[in-house]
């Protein structure tokens, strides 16, 4: 169940628009033009919007004139519309709402007033093209402003996270978690333009299918385990944040990033592991599909799945709406987009189905390739070179970065920072030479924990992540 909050908006009145959510219109239009149009099916819900505001406003307008004379009839348009925009504005923001509204409300009044436009008289087509260009104008500011109002922050996320245990047993857990983060800023190595071993909430990249988060509303929010189960369940978020509660590194990277990208990153999450719910539900199949509130779907194997974790906290913040309040899975050393946000099923399956992004010929849901970034190049002091990044190989670990000044001629172990305590993290490393030549091809690379060297075959991040060695062309500092 996906305890969407239409917040603001009386039950009743949000029963009599039920049928035009635009939740579900943006659904809808998500699935019908996909997300490389996201764009295209944002400008749809915002055009379905207004089509159904200027609707139901001009219904309610001629209904009750019809039987009550012209003020009653104002009256209770002006009501129909009001709720039809509060409505809209619970479900896909203010900025936007408003250009439905307003957009709806020209549409309306042109309507009204003119109900036969003579396109031959140069008057009326002025007025025509100029009403057009201001629905146009605003509905396209409304778009703009819209993006970034409609994923403002919940209010949860500013509340404490153990705010419901006692006292004495939140302070125990809140210290904890400052402390996992402090020995990891410990940790981290110091690097000049390189972040630090754990990603604030705010730099922590962001990828998802749908352009307007969820907003969910946790105390009406369940999890379910269903399909091939003998026992099914369904969890609160009350009974999920009252099992064996755990704080873990994980780095998530997506399968779409490009070789030496920025959409890596590493948080501390506090959660449950999978398998106490697994063990309760008793699966009988092999495969699963999780499933979320924005219609985001992805199947893999229940044996991935059995190592997973389920997070309802972020470096000691509540999991914020943008990755995935109330609820995201994890799961570890596998791409990011089978880390789902949002989640409200875990459905067992008998055989194995694709996900959202297999559908569209990508293949993400397997553990990641391994990868040493180059993030940064700095000039020291003394007259060295000094370059640095992270490494990842999931749950294998890295276990050396070797750096090459000569193009891949000869190599040097980088040093690494420690290795965080987590079965899933990235490391930085950092590797500082002497002074070259005019300019160099300076190359980096991996060995994970199972002693295999980062491939050197470069392909393109379709389908199946990027691979590759990161090469970068070094100038000798001036000085
Ligand atoms: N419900 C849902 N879960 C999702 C996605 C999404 O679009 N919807 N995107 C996935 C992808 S492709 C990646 S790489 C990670 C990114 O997680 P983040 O946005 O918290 O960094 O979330 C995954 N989980
Ligand atoms: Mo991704």
């Amino acid at each position: 169940m996906s305890g969407e909050s239409r917040a603001f908006v009386g039950s009743a009145a949000n029963d009599l628009v039920v049928a035009i959510t635009p939740g579900e219109i943006i659904s809808f239009s998500i699935g019908t033009f996909g997300t490389g149009s996201g764009t295209l099916a944002f400008v749809v819900a915002l055009l379905l919007a207004i089509g159904a505001f200027a609707l139901a406003a001009a219904l309610g307008f001629v209904a009750a004139e019809n039987q009550f004379g012209t003020v009653a009839g104002g009256v209770l348009a002006g009501m129909t519309a009001t709720a039809i925009a509060i409505s809209l504005v619970a479900s896909i923001g203010p900025s936007l709402a408003m250009g439905g509204v307003v957009g709806g409300y020209v549409l309306l009044v042109q309507w009204l007033s003119n109900a036969s436009i003579d396109v031959d008289r140069d008057e009326d087509r002025r007025r025509l093209l100029t009403e057009v260009a201001g629905v146009l104008g605003f509905t396209g500011i409304a778009f703009l402003l819209g993006r970034r109002a409609s994923n403002v922050p919940n209010p949860e996320e500013f509340t404490p996270l153990f705010e419901d245990r006692p006292a004495a047993d939140a302070a125990e857990r809140e210290e904890a978690i400052a402390a996992k983060l402090a020995e990891a800023e410990e940790q981290s190595l110091g690097v000049d333009g390189i972040p630090g071993l754990v990603s604030s909430i705010d730099e922590f990249y962001e990828v998802d299918i749908n352009r307007i988060n969820p907003r969910i509303i946790a105390d009406r929010w369940t999890l379910s385990v269903s399909g091939a189960v003998e026992n099914p369940l369904e969890i609160s978020y009350g009974d999920l944040r009252n099992g064996p509660v755990e704080d873990r590194f994980i780095t998530l990277r997506c399968v779409g990033d490009a070789l030496n990208g920025q959409q890596m990153d590493n948080a501390l999450w506090t959660g449950i592991p999978i398998d106490v719910l697994l063990a309760e539900a008793r699966p009988r199949g092999e495969y699963v599909m999780l499933r979320a509130s924005d219609s985001y779907y992805e199947g893999f194997s229940l044996s991935a799945l059995q190592n997973g974790f389920l997070a309802f906290g972020m470096n000691g913040s509540t999991l914020p709406r943008k990755h995935g309040y109330p609820v995201r899975a994890h799961i570890p050393g596998h791409w990011g987009e089978i880390n789902v946000k949002w989640l409200e099923e875990i459905e067992v399956l008998d055989e194995y189905a694709d996900g959202f992004w297999e559908e569209k010929g990508w293949h993400g849901t397997g553990p990641v390739n391994t990868v040493a970034k180059l993030w940064a190049v700095n000039y020291l002091e003394d007259g060295r070179t000094e370059m640095g990044g992270h490494a990842y190989a999931g749950t294998r670990g890295i276990e050396a970065v070797e750096a090459s000044t000569d193009g891949g001629g000869s190599w040097t172990r980088a040093t690494l920072s420690p290795e965080l305590d987590a079965e899933d993290a990235w490391r930085q490393w950092v590797y500082r030479f002497d002074p070259i030549p005019e300019e160099q091809e300076v190359v980096v690379r991996a060995i994970d924990g199972t002693g295999t060297i980062q491939s050197r075959a470069e392909s393109d991040p379709f389908p199946s992540g990027p691979s590759g060695w990161v090469r970068v062309s070094v100038l000798r500092q001036n000085r």
